[in-house]
């Protein structure tokens, strides 16, 4: 348990830190937690409107209304139940931007049960972790998907997590091996009526980003979380004739609340499952489903920018795009609009909590030089200096903040939790950032020690640490490199063993590879040296490895070396 706040009680005792009491009844009273669950939420909207479609699955060829999601997740949350899933249980779903998804997420709302949200790229390290970490009672995976057989994966996490209970597989087509199940024979035919949680209860955990050698869980109520979904609804214009695509993993903190699709279903409106995120995919369903708004990281928006003037396809009906996850050049901001005919707004957002976004009323300027404001009058912005000193508006320094959807603490991560939260309860985010004087954010950098892919995140002492486990290598640092394309990718500095046979980086990459990991923080580049760089007191200088990335060289591009 923290310094900060109330522990949630759980029955086998306190698991984070939640919000003091008097945040709590301040964020009532002024509205922001509207006392609603995701289950509850969901059968308002199906009894309102049960004949709008709530989910385009066009790789599937489905159309769910929102009557039909609705009772599919009933069906699915009783099967679940006979099978044991109960509140508080813990289920680990890996699923692609598939229909399933959300009857997986609402089942498990409604039961109070909390999906862990892994990533589509994910593998046996990292599942196996989420699995062990959270006593993971299921597990729910594709058969396939991408050329990547997961059951396979679900094989080795099961036999390394003998306390897994259940894998389901949400694959009519594919081969369900035994002891799994297919999703589709756990629907009951029946509609089981259960407690399901307390709006302040936790609604799910979700996946930070890291710099630690273990990915952080950050548990969201459904009260803070809906609140994210219907201010970020407000902010981008989302109503019930939006239609919203989900290009991105529809797991990932973005594509799923800012607004993203669940703020699409709180609002009544439809969502369309995009299978990938390339123009030849995403361009034909914007014209055939008529989408409104979507969100991409910046480098897809780049691809976007630079394919929408030649496409034969109507993309008339996209009035927002959302672009956030990493920083997104001036430059480029400026090519939206001319491009794709649409408003442009800058994301700046953290599955922790605070959601930044520009308005669709800000000038130019404002949209293509900031990234946003927060959602919530309550939301608090301080930037300071390495010493917590508040600094004065237009100066850079750290963010922190604490509001009414940002965590109190990582889930049971006590440690952790003391150094990434202030004792007054603000997130020490890790961004490096200068606040305008219309109290717009603007991102400077990144004091934490990750690399941001292209929005995909990468804790280099995670990746140092698997790096460590080769046996010739002595010492491994792993740092940003810039990239004109994702915005930086990773270097891996290397240091072998005295007398260790030499080794090429191909091998060095494969080695990480086979060592379970998701394939995007494979190092791109592996560097062997006899030394690093030193500070003044001789600790290792990230820095000036980071500036030697950053050297314009003759180095070979990406490849296999
Ligand atoms: C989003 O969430 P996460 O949890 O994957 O990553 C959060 C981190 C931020 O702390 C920041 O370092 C970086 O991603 N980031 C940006 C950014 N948006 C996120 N850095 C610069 N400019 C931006 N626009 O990435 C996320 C969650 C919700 C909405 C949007 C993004």
């Amino acid at each position: 348990m923290s310094v900060t706040g109330r522990p949630y009680e759980h029955a086998d005792g306190p698991e984070c830190p939640t919000w003091p009491q008097e945040f709590a009844e301040r964020y009532r009273a002024a509205g922001y937690w509207r006392g609603e669950t995701f289950g509850g939420m969901l059968r308002e909207r199906a009894a309102a409107h049960p004949d709008r479609v709530a989910i385009v699955d066009p790789a599937a060829g489905s159309r769910w209304t929102y009557e039909e999601l609705d009772a599919r997740a009933d069906r699915l949350a009783a099967g679940l139940m006979e099978r044991g899933i109960a509140k508080g249980d813990k289920v680990v779903v890996q699923l692609p931007n598939v229909a399933e998804f959300f009857e997986v997420i609402f089942a498990l709302f409604r039961i109070g049960a909390l999906p862990v949200f892994a990533l589509p790229a994910h593998r046996e390290t990292e599942i196996g972790y989420f699995c062990s970490f959270t006593e993971a009672a299921a597990y729910v995976i594709p058969a396939e998907h991408g050329g990547y057989d997961y059951r396979d994966l679900a094989a080795k996490v099961r036999a390394e997590v003998p306390k897994l209970r259940h894998v389901f597989v949400a694959a009519d087509a594919g081969e369900v091996p035994e002891p799994f199940e297919a999703l589709s024979s756990v629907r009951a035919t029946g509609q089981v009526e259960v407690a399901g949680p307390a709006p302040g209860d936790l609604a799910f955990l979700q996946l930070s980003g890291g710099s630690t050698g273990a990915p952080k869980l950050i548990p969201r109520t459904h009260d803070d979380y809906m609140y994210s979904l219907w201010g970020s609804n407000e902010i981008c214009g989302v109503d019930q004739d939006s239609v919203y695509l989900c290009a991105l993993p529809a797991a990932h903190n973005f594509p799923l609340s800012s607004p993203g699709s669940l703020g699409a279903l709180y609002a009544g409106a439809r969502v369309v499952l995009c299978p990938r995120p390339s123009p030849d995919v995403a361009f034909p369903l914007i014209a055939r489903e008529r989408v409104t708004l979507t969100g991409l990281v910046p480098p897809l928006a780049l691809v976007w920018t630079e394919a929408a003037p030649g496409t034969p396809h109507d993309l008339s009906s996209l009035e927002v795009l959302l672009v956030g996850g990493a920083k997104f050049s001036e430059e480029a901001a400026r090519r939206v609009r001319p491009a794709l005919g649409c408003t442009l707004q800058q994301v700046f957002g953290m599955a922790e909590g605070l959601v930044n976004y520009t308005r669709l009323d800000d000038d130019e300027e404002t949209v293509v030089t900031t990234q946003g404001r927060p959602i919530s009058p309550d939301d608090e912005i301080r930037v300071v200096d390495d010493d917590d000193n508040d600094l004065p508006v237009g100066a850079t320094g750290h963010l922190l903040t604490r509001g009414p959807y940002t965590i109190r603490g990582y889930w049971r991560a006590p440690r952790h939790n003391a150094r990434s939260f202030t004792e007054d309860g603000f997130y020490r985010t890790g961004d490096v950032v200068r606040l305008t004087p219309t109290g717009h954010l603007v991102v400077e950098g990144r004091a934490k020690d990750q690399i941001n892919r292209g929005g995909e995140k990468i804790a280099a002492e995670e990746v140092e640490n698997h790096l460590l486990a080769h046996p010739s290598v002595h010492d491994a640092n792993v740092v940003a490199e810039p990239d004109p394309y994702l915005g930086e990718r990773t270097r891996a500095y290397v240091i072998l063993r005295a007398g260790a046979e030499p080794l090429k980086p191909v091998a060095v990459k494969k080695f990480v590879r086979a060592r379970g990991l998701a394939a995007y923080k494979v190092p791109d580049h592996v560097e062997f040296v006899d030394a690093f760089p030193q500070t003044g007191v001789g600790k290792i200088s990230k820095k000036d490895l980071r500036s030697d990335a950053a050297r314009p060289t003759d180095r070979p591009g990406p490849g296999p070396g």
